[in-house]
């Protein structure tokens, strides 16, 4: 649709700034082309706002000023981008997710730590947030106090700008977050609003009582029922309630005021124009409320993520978004947009569906519920990706419905429960050791936290002296990586992983974080024990080169690009998950056993689909299988 009022008016922003249309051509026309859809889907939120056409105004203004901003090292980087097409859905990515501080003490020391991540075959960093957040009311660096300024813990901006330098030099790719539901109470707009300052305090939910909150609460599920129960916190400065549906010092934005929607982009710019390849935005399901609902997933909330996409597109093109949605599966998908161009949304989700399914089918060493899962996840539209993973910072949540459940034949109450037990160390003889986080007596629910190792049976084994489970739990760990590399998408390793960190419990004596078990699968890494790695047969060695093998298959073989190219094979037997995927003319099979047996897979399942091979070739083991007959098997050790 062509706005010929918009675009007046954009050229007459655009010439009283510089003349921006004739000396950036590309931006000029992505904006125009853009300008409509942006209008569009702005009014939809906030044609009713008094303000709303004044900040409608400063919102192109931010979009002109990034353009501005943006350096011309980044423009070129957008357009190589750009040719690459759909860039990210590349095989030759694979990132890690840290916290700087705990890795390796700052953001200059990451810079000399580069070698590492190329050795294990990462060129892709996620700093877990570092910019400034009050120490003991920090969440991870979660609630953000001054979104522009790195703290001090970490160094500088200039440090971070040098990292990204160095690795931009070295053609890998940098994430950080935005924090777009709360900021920290003592960001300066909190800061203000407990002072009485009536602008600011409509940057929040502000409440003079506690009428609305209850009314909220009545749908409200809760995130943290144990460490900040509610939703609602009393601000005795101002004698008010606020919106905090994270930690109480969490301070939920109002996205009903244009005046935030503005700021917040412009942050995501400043951002972007740091030279961020993958924007991850933060906890995207709760940014928009409404009494009588969940206040999870709305239809704003997903308006809102358009707009900024939009926005994006046209002065930061190169910048991908990550919506970091850990929904439902069915809910999941929505955050990827409807396909069509103004209703794209983010560029890649968390695979968190498959990501607990693995779980699942490491504790019952049955892959039936992840098949049953299968055909919601397959429908993730062209163009947009995965970020797969077996853990992250945060804990597990057994986030997929019960009907998927149902269909594997099992009762979905007294299996969650199983899970659950199993992995927080109540189940007879499990070998997890784990923890439950958010229980909720209330409802039931609980997540679960623990590192990948100590989940796998690897602090248990250790513990016990045990030299077969230490085996098999290293087999575990390699076989949830493996799991999580090859099913499409980019691979999210999480530091310590790669050599087998199991949990620490050094959190329990610290105020700041006691309250929050999750800290307990946050390792500090101590590069000591990284440094077995180089003594072949220590365990530290064995996953880390098992990852590093995993990691330069994927890396070799263009097939496990992201092309939507899987298809899930006949269950022949329930204990391995199966697929193949097929590009050009060329097909790889990936069997995965997730019992702790040896078991037998009949050859036939290789042919039920044309053309079958006579041969395979193992990448793992390197060796070539011959194709058995329709009654014999091919053996899959545990
Ligand atoms: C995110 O996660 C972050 O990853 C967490 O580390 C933060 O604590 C949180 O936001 C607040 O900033 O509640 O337990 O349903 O699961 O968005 C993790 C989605 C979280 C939430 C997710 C959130």
């Amino acid at each position: 649709m062509y706005d010929y009022k918009l675009h007046e008016h954009i050229n007459k922003l655009l010439h009283a700034e510089t003349d921006i249309a004739g000396k950036d051509n590309l931006f000029y026309t992505r904006f125009l082309a853009n300008a409509s859809a942006i209008k569009e889907l702005y009014d939809e939120l906030y044609t009713q706002h008094s303000n709303g056409a004044a900040a409608f105004d400063k919102m192109l203004q931010t979009i002109i000023a990034a353009n501005t901003n943006r350096a011309e090292v980044l423009k070129q980087r957008d357009l190589v981008k750009s040719e690459e097409g759909y860039w990210f859905l590349s095989n030759k990515i694979a990132g890690m997710s840290l916290y700087v501080d705990r890795f390796c003490g700052s953001l200059k020391r990451l810079g000399t730590k580069l070698s590492y991540f190329e050795r294990l075959g990462i060129n892709f960093l996620h700093l877990m947030p570092v910019f400034e957040s009050p120490a003991n009311e920090s969440d991870g660096g979660y609630a953000v106090s001054n979104f522009r300024k790195v703290d001090e813990r970490f160094g500088t901006l200039g440090d971070l700008k040098a990292v990204q330098e160095k690795m931009l030099k070295k053609g890998m790719y940098l994430m950080i977050d935005i924090v777009l539901n709360h900021t920290s109470h003592r960001h300066e707009w909190a800061q203000k609003a407990k002072e009485g300052d009536a602008y600011y305090q409509d940057f929040f939910y502000f409440f003079n009582d506690r009428t609305l909150p209850d009314e909220y609460e009545k749908t409200m599920p809760e995130v943290f029922p144990e460490a900040a129960p509610g939703s609602f916190t009393y601000v005795p400065e101002c004698n008010k309630w606020v919106m905090t549906v994270f930690h109480n010092y969490q301070w939920d934005l109002n996205y009903r005021n244009p005046e935030v929607l503005v700021a917040m982009l412009d942050t995501i710019f400043f951002y972007a124009n740091l030279g961020i390849d993958i924007i991850r935005i933060d906890a995207p399901a709760f940014i928009w409320k409404e009494i009588g609902t969940t206040c999870q997933n709305l239809r704003e909330a997903h308006t809102i993520l358009r707009l900024l996409k939009q926005c994006v597109q046209v002065a930061a093109p190169g910048a991908a978004l990550l919506g970091e949605a850990i929904v439902a599966p069915k809910e999941i998908m929505k955050y990827f947009g409807t396909g069509s161009y103004t209703a794209k949304e983010c560029d890649f989700a968390y695979n968190a569906t498959h990501m607990a399914l693995q779980w699942d089918a490491l504790a019952s060493g049955n892959t039936r519920v992840m098949l049953a899962a299968q055909h919601e996840i397959l429908k993730k539209p062209h163009g947009t990706s995965w970020i797969t993973y077996t853990r992250c910072h945060d804990d597990i949540g057994l986030g997929y419905d019960d009907y998927m459940i149902e269909k594997a034949g099992l009762n979905a109450y007294e299996h969650r429960t199983f899970l659950k037990n199993f992995y927080s160390g109540n189940f007879p003889n499990s070998p997890a050791k784990g923890a439950l986080f958010a229980s909720n007596p209330k409802t039931g629910d609980a997540r679960i936290s623990g590192s990948l190792a100590s989940l796998c049976g690897l602090e248990k084994a250790l513990d016990d002296k045990d030299i077969y489970h230490t085996e098999l739990a290293i087999r575990k760990i390699l076989l949830m990586q493996a799991h999580s590399f090859f099913l499409g998408g980019v691979p999210m390793i999480f530091y310590g992983d790669e050599v087998g960190y199991t949990n620490d419990y050094s959190y329990l004596k610290d105020k700041g974080k006691s309250y929050d078990n999750r800290w307990m699968h946050r390792p500090v890494i101590d590069w000591e024990k990284n440094k077995r790695i180089e003594t072949k047969g220590t365990i530290e060695e064995r996953i880390f080169s098992g990852t590093q093998h995993l990691l330069s298959i994927r890396r070799k073989l263009s097939i496990v690009a992201d092309h939507s190219n899987i298809t899930w094979l006949t269950p022949h037997n329930i204990h391995i998950a199966a697929y193949m995927r097929d590009f050009d003319d060329k097909r790889m099979f990936f069997a995965f056993n997730f019992c702790a047996d040896v078991v037998f897979l009949t050859w036939f399942a290789f042919k039920e689909k044309n053309p079958a091979p006579a041969r395979l070739y193992d990448h793992w083991s390197k060796t070539y299988l011959t194709v058995g007959g329709d009654h014999e098997y091919l053996i899959m050790e545990p």
